[in-house]
């Protein structure tokens, strides 16, 4: 944990830096608030005791900056001056400071109210991990571990945004298994998971880090591939169909369950005028899928 202090008075500011690093704590010191407010914008402090007098922005100037800057962190501070009135002390703490300690301070006091702040911000990051963790979870489908139907709908809205600048195209394939309703009716439901697991694997090690899978429905998969000819997107989807064909899932009893896709391709141009429709996209792989589909499934249509 790093602690910085803002203090004019040289003296004591190197006392109370020299006593907080014995106690393991690493210090940064500044002599002004210009310069504390630098430390926070470059060195990511999290914790501040801040003087109140102090030359140029006083500490209740600076401690109302940090409270209406955008910063990425909550910034713990604690005031400590020789102002001990009880009108100071309001004052510090309705300006936004946490706490608030009068001079002469006592080490152990000072240390335990650190503590506190240490504590306050161990939340805030428990907080900020799980926020960030259940963000990433909702773009992902339970089982398989694949972006779902929203996350892709996403990321083709973001790839055709970028695709207007750099003139490339993007890739769309739409892949089904094959009379997969028999798989779940002949060996049951949980085999028929670990068939949409073992194809999503398939599907992952298959194509560049690049490229987008996302479940888009029961046993419908979608991949989207940034800067991709309709040459190429043919190619892959026509390697993940054949990937697919020759990995039959392995059940534990030593049984082989074959499994075949159908898929549809299209592709998105740069050059297309305006902002390209995304349901129409979605519809045109739809197409291509179901003429694969008529035409005798395990197939690959445009
Ligand atoms: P087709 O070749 O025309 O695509 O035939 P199909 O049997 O693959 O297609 P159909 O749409 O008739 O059946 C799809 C089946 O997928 C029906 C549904 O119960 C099953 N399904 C959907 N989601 C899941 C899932 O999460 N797990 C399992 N095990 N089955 C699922
Ligand atoms: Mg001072
Ligand atoms: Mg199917
Ligand atoms: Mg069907
Ligand atoms: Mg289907």
């Amino acid at each position: 944990m790093q602690i910085l202090i803002v203090e004019d008075d040289a003296f004591l500011r190197q006392r109370l830096a020299y006593q907080l690093r014995e106690n393991g704590y690493e210090v940064l010191e500044a002599e002004n608030a210009e310069q504390a407010w630098q430390h926070i914008l470059n060195e990511g402090v999290r914790l501040v005791i801040v003087d109140w007098i102090l030359p140029g922005m006083s500490g209740i100037e600076f401690i109302r900056r940090v409270r209406t800057a955008e910063l990425p962190h909550y910034i713990y501070i604690i005031m400590l001056t020789v102002r001990q009135a009880k009108e100071d002390i309001i004052s510090g703490l309705e300006a936004g400071a946490d706490d608030y300690i009068t001079k002469p301070y006592h080490l152990h006091e000072l240390k335990a109210r650190i503590s506190i702040g240490e504590r306050i911000l161990h939340l805030e990051e428990n907080l900020l991990q799980s926020q960030t963790q259940l963000q990433e979870l909702a773009l992902r489908d339970a089982l398989t571990g694949l972006f779902n139907r929203r996350a892709i709908y996403d990321r083709l809205q973001t790839e055709l945004e970028r695709t207007k600048r750099m003139t490339s195209s993007v890739g769309v394939i739409l892949v089904d298994i094959d009379h997969f309703k028999q798989i779940n009716d002949t060996y049951g439901h949980l085999v028929g998971d670990k068939a949409l697991v073992h194809v999503a694997h398939i599907l992952q090690r298959a194509t560049r880090p690049y490229d987008s899978i996302g479940r888009w429905g029961g046993e419908e998969f979608v991949i989207i591939a940034p800067q991709c000819s309709l040459e190429h997107a043919t190619l892959v989807a026509e390697r993940l169909r054949q990937q697919v064909a020759a990995s039959p899932l392995t059940l534990e009893d030593g049984t082989t369950i074959p499994i075949r896709l159908s898929g549809g391709v299209t592709v998105v141009e740069a050059t297309e005028e305006g902002a390209p429709n995304l349901d129409r996209i979605f519809q045109a792989v739809d197409e291509a899928l179901y003429a694969a589909k008529r035409n005798g499934r395990n197939r690959i249509y445009v």
